[in-house]
Formats: structure tokens, sequence, C-alpha cells
């Protein structure tokens, strides 16, 4: 596969990066467009959730991405934006993030950017949204962080996306062969932070601990809990201090 053509739209204001992107994927737009926003008035995290930033001070795109992929790994899709984000973090400003499963990217546990991605029909088109902030470190109380406050390097949304889209440009074929997806996910598994952790992990109707062993080929996070071993498909995984409690 050739290296993809990258379109990218500016918006001053828009509601939904993410939303605009699947509306375009949908009506049959050519993976390569990216959308790019200084402000959105309905930022969206995951399960409903607002993705909140100031306007200007924070990454705010979405990518339209057509691999042909296995369903087991399309997991890969959502890692291969996160491992380019943070190699162009850490090209821009030293600054290297972890990840914490499945994408958020960290730093000392603290949040520094999140994805949203969305699968289009059965599979046809991926919007991997991300946010990341780099001059406001989010909402109080969420514990996040942002660029200019862990390293005091000023970088700005269009010198992050440029990188991120050149980073994700040398990923994107490795979504076409195995072989390519065996490299992702080494380098998924050498960026989690998650792994070997003790975490929490709060699903929809209960909660899980134990430590996150690792996350195999299908992108599910083993946890070994006092119950066994548990495949964990989808959560919110908090990491947890040896001596908090949990
Ligand atoms: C995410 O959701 O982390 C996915 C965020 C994706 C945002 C991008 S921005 C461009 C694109 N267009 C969109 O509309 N979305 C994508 P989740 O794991 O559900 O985290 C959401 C939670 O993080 C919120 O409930 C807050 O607690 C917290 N939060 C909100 N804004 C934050 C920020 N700027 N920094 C850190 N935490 C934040």
């Amino acid at each position: 596969m050739k290296s993809v053509l990258w379109q990218v739209r500016e918006f001053d204001e828009i509601d939904s990066t993410n939303t605009y992107v699947a509306n375009l994927a949908r009506e049959g737009a050519a993976e390569g467009l990216v959308a790019r926003a200084d402000f959105q008035t309905a930022g969206r995290g995951r399960l409903d959730r607002s993705w909140e930033a100031p306007r200007g001070v924070s990454l705010l795109t979405s990518i339209l991405l057509r691999p042909s992929l296995p369903a087991n790994r399309r997991h890969l899709v959502a890692s291969a934006v996160a491992l380019s984000a943070r190699t162009a973090l850490v090209r821009l400003s030293g600054l290297q993030p972890g990840l914490k499963w499945p994408n958020d990217l960290v730093v000392n546990d603290r949040k520094l950017g999140g994805l949203l991605a969305e699968v289009i029909g059965d599979g046809e088109a991926f919007v991997v949204g991300i946010g990341i902030n780099l001059q406001w470190p989010g909402p109080e109380g969420v514990g996040g962080t942002c660029v200019k406050d862990e390293i005091g390097v000023t970088i700005t949304p269009q010198a992050m996306l440029d990188l991120l889209l050149s980073e994700l440009d040398k990923r994107r074929t490795l979504l076409d062969t195995p072989e390519g997806l065996e490299e992702l996910q080494r380098e998924l598994l050498g960026a989690l932070d998650t792994i070997g952790r003790h975490v929490r992990v709060e699903r929809a109707n209960d909660t899980l601990h134990g430590v996150a062993t690792t996350v195999n080929d299908d992108g599910l996070l083993l946890l070994e809990t006092d119950e066994g071993l548990v495949e964990v498909v989808f959560g919110d995984i908090v990491h947890l201090r040896a001596t908090e409690p949990s």
C-alpha cells in the first residue's frame, strides 16, 4: 500500500471532528480525510462522555482510515494513531507518554490525551479521533496534564498534527500485512504502562481488581484476579499504586 494522501480540513469551530468525519465516511469519503478544529462545541469522549478544551490549546482531530484487516485485529487501528502521537510527542518535546489500555496517552498516570475510535459499517472505515492536551491540562478534578506543564514546551496543534500524520504514514502500511500487524502489536505492548500494573477495571455492571498481565492479539486486556485470569473487552482502567487501596 502506498502512503495515504492526507486531506486536512481545518475548522475554527465545529461540534465534533469525529461526528464530521464519521458522517462523511458514511457517504464514502476517501481514506486520509482529516478534520482538525481549534474548538469543539460538543467534543465527545467514549460512552457519551465529553472531551473539553479551550480554543487553540489542544490538538483536536479525527482521521479517516480504511484498512482491510481481520475483525479481531481492529483495535490496532486506534493503536496505530496513539503510537504515532506518542512518537510525535517525543520528537517535538522529548516528553514520552505511556499508553493506558486501551489507548489513553498518560504521563505519570495523568491523562495527556484520549482517543475515540468509531467503526463505520462492518469495518469499511474507521474514524479515529484524538485529543491531546498541549497547553491546558484538562478540566479540574479529572487528573489531566499537558505537555506545557510537564516539560515547559509549547507545541502548536498544527505542528502536532503534521508530525502525527507523518508518523502515521509509517504505521498505516503496517495495518495491511500480518507481519505489520505483529510489529504494531509489539510496539503497543512496549508502550503500554498498564502492563504489570495493579489496576481497577470499571465496567458497566461491575468492577474488577487485579494485575494486568498483557494485551492479547485480539486487543483484550488479560487481568490476573483472585478468581483467576479474566479477559477484559471494555472498561475504564485506573492504574493503582502498590500502596493504594483498590
Ligand atoms: C476519551 O474519552 O478519552 C476520548 C477523547 C477523544 C477526544 C477527541 S477530540 C477530537 C475528536 N472529536 C471528538 O468529538 N472526540 C475526539 P474517555 O476515555 O471517555 O474520557 C472522557 C473523560 O475524560 C471525561 O469524562 C472527563 O472526565 C475527562 N476529560 C475531558 N476532557 C479532558 C481533557 N482535556 N483532558 C483530560 N481529561 C479530560
